[in-house]
């Protein structure tokens, strides 16, 4: 039996539910109030000590981030191959995927806290007790102090900024790989296209659609 903690809006989430379907798994979702911090309490917590989601049980395995849960589901249930065949290409897509560890995630969400999500964490946590709570919480120092400069200063943020920039930066990679084929690596749908594409949607709607204007591979 397979089992997602997951959220509805959760970027990460959204790349494992896609290789669920592509593989034509069933499975189970467990869902997860980011909003009221259910994923710090300390049942969730043992299962992921960052307090985040997504998380998947696969029978008594615990498997956690997101690209890692793809490429295990890739590899346990092979039927539907998300992978190239040639090591270059998996080394394509693992180059990808890990330029989505390194930055692209925390620069969605930086662009999400400070666009869409900081009047609702202003109003749910309204006194700066309760405020200062809900950041304490946070497991990661870094997050802390990132999370509190959204909800400060929203796109004033100086990490926004930097954020979008490095976002343009990718998106520029990714129309140069989109140049000859419709896929990001080679000529078939793969763990790379799977793993991009919640984050172009949710700067979709971000409204921040503008930045690809000029791209014109992404409307093919
Ligand atoms: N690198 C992790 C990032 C996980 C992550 O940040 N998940 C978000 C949802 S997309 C989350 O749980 N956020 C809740 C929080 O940080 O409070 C992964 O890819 O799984």
């Amino acid at each position: 039996m397979i089992q997602l903690y997951e959220a509805p809006m959760s970027t990460c989430t959204q790349k494992v539910r896609f290789v669920l379907e592509q593989k034509g798994l069933s499975w189970e979702g467990v869902s997860v109030d980011l909003h009221s911090g259910e994923n710090f309490s300390p049942e969730h917590m043992k299962l992921n000590p960052k307090g985040v989601i997504p998380i998947l049980v696969d029978d008594e395995d615990v498997i956690i981030e997101s690209n890692n849960i793809c490429q295990y589901l890739d590899e346990k249930y092979p039927q539907v191959a998300l992978m190239p065949n040639s090591p270059k290409g998996r080394s394509d897509v693992r180059t990808l995927l890990q330029l989505i560890d390194e930055h692209l995630h925390s620069d969605v969400s930086a662009c999400t806290y400070a666009i869409a999500f900081r009047d609702r964490i202003a109003k749910q946590y309204n006194t700066p007790e309760k405020l200062k709570a809900y950041i304490a919480e946070i497991p990661d120092a870094g997050k802390r102090l990132s999370r509190s400069d959204y909800v400060a200063m929203g796109i004033e943020s100086p990490a926004v900024h930097t954020a979008v920039i490095r976002i343009v930066a990718v998106l520029r990679r990714l129309e140069s790989l989109l140049q000859n084929s419709p896929y990001l690596v080679g000529d078939q749908l793969t763990l790379a296209d799977i793993a991009y594409s919640p984050y172009i949607t949710r700067l979709d709607h971000l409204s921040m659609g503008g930045l690809w204007e000029d791209m014109p591979a992404w409307t093919k």
